[in-house]
């Protein structure tokens, strides 16, 4: 078995073909640092931690993870906080950063014997329909070498080589542009307030994050096309005050921003997630645009329907797991894609004045007050918001 890529989807997989005994390696295109370095989600889901639990995959996560249950929206209307673990099913996220997820689960990857080459880039994948399956690889010294396999899974994420080497016709794409862009920020400086904020401003959106108990994360929603270093300091602060609001509901805390990168909104899914001995999971499957935080729980998910398959087929010659595969996988995606839509729907309107974006932002504002004011708005909003 040969699995593209040390995200969380690939190492999450690799972890539990490795516990089973089944000969897998993974092939990274970065090296250790880089992965454990890579600062992306923060938001795991209460069956994420369930999945992980399941497998001793979480100690971490519950040692240096935050229980967090409370988000704030902000609007010209004024505020108002929805504590998830009271509504819905009554379940929370843990905030643990991706990238001290994926330091733990490579170290017990590692610690059970796993196999990994790291700065080993996938060119493509070849004969995945054909009776010998197999991949080209650049090693550090530029040789370019090949693995053979059973099975490949391409968990390398959107512009992998799994996804580039897909035949023309073999799998449809389906997908939006959001036309949504965030200035993603990271800076060290304690939360400023005690709940997830979503600042919805004529301005654009803003938003809180806290990552730890001196990291902080926030958003700034951005014209497209705005470069990642154009806005100051001194004027992204200024910008989050004026959209959250910090005149009337407390000033924000400030520290430098130590990374900076823009997300410009786009979703799609392929399907099928199978191409004969090559199998999609993660980002490489599905792009879910980050305002649900959906992306990291989904590739969680993904990697164990997968596993259990793999498992199934390789051990017992059942391949009926193999063959549900897509479709068991797909349908999660499309939900979550579907509750990601509707996310970046209520934080984001068009800023025109001509009146389609007016009625838009009219539907928007009454999504809002719904929200606020109906408890099954609410509960399915929790559900949907925490749940996977
Ligand atoms: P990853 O994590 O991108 O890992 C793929 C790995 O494959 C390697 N690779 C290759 N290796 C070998 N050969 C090649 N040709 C290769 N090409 C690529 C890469 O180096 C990399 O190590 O994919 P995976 O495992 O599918 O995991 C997906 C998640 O990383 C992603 O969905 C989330 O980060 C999305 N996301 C969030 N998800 C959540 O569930 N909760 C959140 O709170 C959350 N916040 C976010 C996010 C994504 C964000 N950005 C940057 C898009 C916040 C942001 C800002």
């Amino acid at each position: 078995m040969v699995i593209l890529g040390a995200g969380p989807a690939g190492l999450v997989l690799a972890n539990l073909l490795q516990a089973r005994g089944i000969d897998s390696v993974v092939l990274e295109r970065g090296s250790r640092s880089h992965i454990q370095s890579r600062a992306r989600a923060g938001f795991l889901a209460a069956n994420t931690v369930r999945i992980l639990d399941r497998y001793g995959l979480s100690g971490g996560l519950h040692r240096g993870g935050q229980p967090h249950s409370v988000c704030e929206f902000r609007t010209d209307e004024g505020r108002f906080r929805l504590d998830y673990s009271e509504l819905g099913r009554g379940e929370r996220h843990t905030v643990y950063p991706q990238q001290a997820l994926v330091t733990d689960l490579l170290a017990h990857y590692l610690a059970a014997g796993g196999r990994i080459h790291f700065e080993t880039e996938v060119v493509a994948v070849h004969d995945a329909n054909g009776h010998r399956p197999w991949v080209s690889v650049r090693a550090p010294d530029g040789r370019v070498t090949r693995w053979q396999a059973r099975y490949i899974a391409g968990c390398d994420g959107r512009h992998g080589a799994a996804r580039r080497s897909l035949p023309d016709g073999s799998v449809r794409r389906y997908q939006r542009d959001h036309r949504v862009t965030w200035l993603g920020l990271l800076a060290e400086a304690p939360p400023s307030m005690d709940a997830v904020g979503y600042a919805v401003h004529p301005r654009g959106f803003a938003g809180h994050m806290a990552r730890s108990a001196d990291i902080t994360r926030y958003y700034l929603q951005v014209p497209r096309g705005t470069p990642a270093e154009a806005w100051s300091q001194e004027r992204i602060w200024d910008e989050l005050e004026l959209r959250m609001q910090a005149k009337e509901y407390g000033p924000l805390r400030r520290g430098p921003i130590v990374q900076r990168g823009t997300v410009a909104f786009e979703s799609d899914v392929l399907e099928p997630l199978r191409h004969g001995a090559l199998f999609l999971a993660g980002d490489a499957a599905g792009l879910v645009s980050p305002a649900a935080a959906k992306g990291a729980n989904l590739a969680v998910l993904a990697a164990e329907l997968l596993a259990q398959a793999l498992i199934d087929d390789l051990t017992n010659g059942d391949s009926s797991g193999l063959e549900a595969y897509s479709a068991r996988c797909l349908t999660r995606i499309w939900a979550a894609q579907e509750f990601s839509r509707w996310m970046v729907d209520l934080l984001h309107g068009p800023s025109g004045t001509d009146s389609g974006s007016l009625f838009h932002n009219r539907t928007r504002l009454a999504r809002m007050a719904e929200l606020r004011a109906s408890r099954s708005h609410q509960d399915w909003f929790a559900e949907r918001y925490v749940g996977i």
